[in-house]
């Protein structure tokens, strides 16, 4: 019957117990869980100044950070864009906004002010709080709205200081927040299509946190002792959740470096004796390649996690073997699940043997299966198909978009990833292949249907497809198949300036290729396989 057969469903989970996670209080309440045993304790260290900031003093800021945001004018169900590299005030504003029922949306500070100015558009950004390097691309933007903007490092004209922000009283009482309330908003493409955002909740991030870290034995043994480093960037959702919220929950201090140097970072190390150390890929490239970087230098690094990206076997036996003291192992996240899937065993506080080159188990009280991408049927181990999750971290949905979400949750709960990958026998994931269309540069999102569009507006342009290159040092990089009008002479050079001028560094066109059409099915979908298969076979 059909009963048997959802029954007979093959539905993977993880090796650890479940376990009880109280996710219906507030995410910041649940955050600072570790009070007051922790609250004398390091929390944030601001890597560029040396500023140290105590658990205390972190929760106190955050509630002055309320107060001073509701003086001007967030509210219960507003979203405040943080417009930020990473620092000390991105969490106090971060966690600020949380506590009024407020919805903090993230991005890059060095995207182009388009970019800037239609995801504060597309969120309803209701204040803006950002940084010299990126003040100038929201001010007149901001000023046109009645959108307030606030600085945090030195004044501007017609901005609010973030010191006179946190200048505030305590606030006295947090808003009445529910757990489905909307608490971080970051944008992402998805499997297909622009950047749109996603609805993360007081539920699904504490839950993501409390799948990792909480239990006894938890999936990702991070410690009180432990000195975690904030490198990659918290507008991103794996720094958001997997560094400072993962971090706050486990008492650890956190150490915030904001721009990504290899001598830098050794000293940041050595200073403040780093025991975990969040990457990416091409990070863990560029120590294992590095002459200059050695087992000494990091040796008091005890845990490299790697992820938003793949880390083949090669890479981590290589890094493996030149820093020996440390466990290397990989997570997966994608923004809408909550952002975690998988995290490596060999992290737990008693930890599994796990096998390079895998992103993982399933994280723990979650439902992962493997469909057929053809037949939606569920497969069995070893066997690749398309990685669906289920549980209570994933998102609520897309801002403003039922159709988006209706197409990437189904109507049992499961969402579906575009990724390929596989279970094996131990209970491990590979993933060997990508269903969607996104580009991931350095871990960084490209989404195509962003660039075509851009493309497409240029007078000489005809059609425009954006495909992945597979690329040794970023992974991968984005390049144009293009279709000029009849006529046109326009060159690569003058088209991959036409994009870098209205795109941040990561999403330019690195390589152009001119053809007389492109590939589509009948409903005029770019075939994506096709172009990357000639690609591959070098026929342009
Ligand atoms: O939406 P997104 O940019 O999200 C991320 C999130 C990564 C995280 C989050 C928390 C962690 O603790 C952590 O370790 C990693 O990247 O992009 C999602 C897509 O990136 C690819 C995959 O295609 C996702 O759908 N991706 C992410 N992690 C991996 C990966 C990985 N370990 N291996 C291969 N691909």
């Amino acid at each position: 019957s059909v009963d048997e057969s959802a029954a007979a469903e093959v539905v993977f989970r993880s090796k650890l117990p479940d376990i009880e996670i109280n996710n219906s209080q507030p995410l910041h309440a649940y955050c600072f869980g570790k009070m007051p045993e922790v609250a004398g304790r390091p929390c944030l260290i601001d890597g560029q100044t040396g500023a140290s900031y105590t658990y205390a003093e972190v929760e106190s800021l955050s509630r002055r950070a309320a107060a001073g945001l509701r003086r001007m004018g967030v509210g219960k169900g507003d979203v405040v864009m943080s417009l930020l590299r990473n620092c000390p005030e991105f969490a106090f504003a971060f966690l600020g906004a949380a506590r009024l029922g407020a919805a903090t949306t993230t991005a890059n500070p060095f995207y182009t002010p388009h970019e800037i100015h239609r995801q504060a558009e597309a969120a309803g950004a209701k204040l803006i709080v950002t940084e010299a390097c990126a003040v100038d691309k929201v001010r007149e933007f901001a000023a046109a709205r009645g959108i307030p903007v606030v600085t945090v490092d030195g004044r501007f004209d017609g901005c609010a200081e973030f010191v006179e922000v946190i200048a505030a009283e305590e606030l006295e009482a947090d808003a009445d927040i529910h757990p489905d309330d909307v608490v971080a908003l970051p944008y992402s493409s998805g499997t297909t299509g622009l950047p749109k955002g996603v609805m993360l909740t007081h539920r699904s991030l504490i839950t993501s946190v409390a799948q990792q870290v909480d239990g006894e034995n938890p999936n990702l043994n991070f410690r009180t002792d432990d000195v975690v480093l904030c490198l990659l960037p918290l507008f991103h959702i794996y720094s958001l959740n997997s560094v400072l919220l993962a971090g706050l929950r486990a008492g650890c201090a956190i150490v915030i470096m904001r721009k990504f140097d290899l001598g830098a970072l050794v000293d940041l190390v050595r200073a403040h004796g780093i025991t975990i150390a969040p990457f990416v890929p091409p990070i863990v490239v560029e120590i294992a390649k590095s002459p200059r970087v050695t087992a000494a230098d990091l040796a008091s690094i005890r845990m490299v996690m790697s992820g938003a990206a793949p880390m083949g076997k090669d890479l981590q036996d290589a890094f493996m073997a030149k820093i020996p003291n440390a466990v290397l192992g990989q997570g997966y996240g994608m923004t809408e699940a909550g952002p975690v899937l998988a995290m490596c065993l060999a992290f737990a506080k008693e930890p599994f043997q796990v096998k390079s080159g895998s992103c993982g188990t399933v994280v723990r009280n979650a439902e992962l299966k493997i469909v057929d991408p053809d037949t939606g049927a569920a497969l069995g181990r070893n066997q690749p198909g398309e990685i669906c999750i289920r549980g209570e971290q994933i998102m609520k949905g897309y801002l403003n978009d039922p159709e988006s979400t209706k197409n990437t949750i189904d109507k049992d709960g499961w969402l579906h990833t575009g990724d390929i990958g596989y279970v094996d026998d131990d209970d491990e994931i590979f993933i060997v292949d990508r269903l969607k269309e996104i580009i991931k540069y350095k871990g960084f999102q490209v989404p195509p249907a962003e660039l075509e569009a851009l493309l497409i507006t240029h007078p000489e342009i005809k059609d425009a497809a954006v495909v992945s290159m597979k690329d040794d040092l970023t992974g991968e990089i984005p390049v144009a198949f293009i279709v000029r009008t009849e006529g046109s002479q326009l060159t690569e050079d003058e088209i991959k300036q036409f994009v870098a001028k209205e795109v941040v560094f990561y999403k330019k066109i690195h390589k152009v290729f001119f053809t007389d059409s492109i590939p589509k099915n009948p409903s005029g979908k770019i075939l994506r396989k096709d172009l990357r298969a000639r690609l591959a076979a070098g026929v342009h």
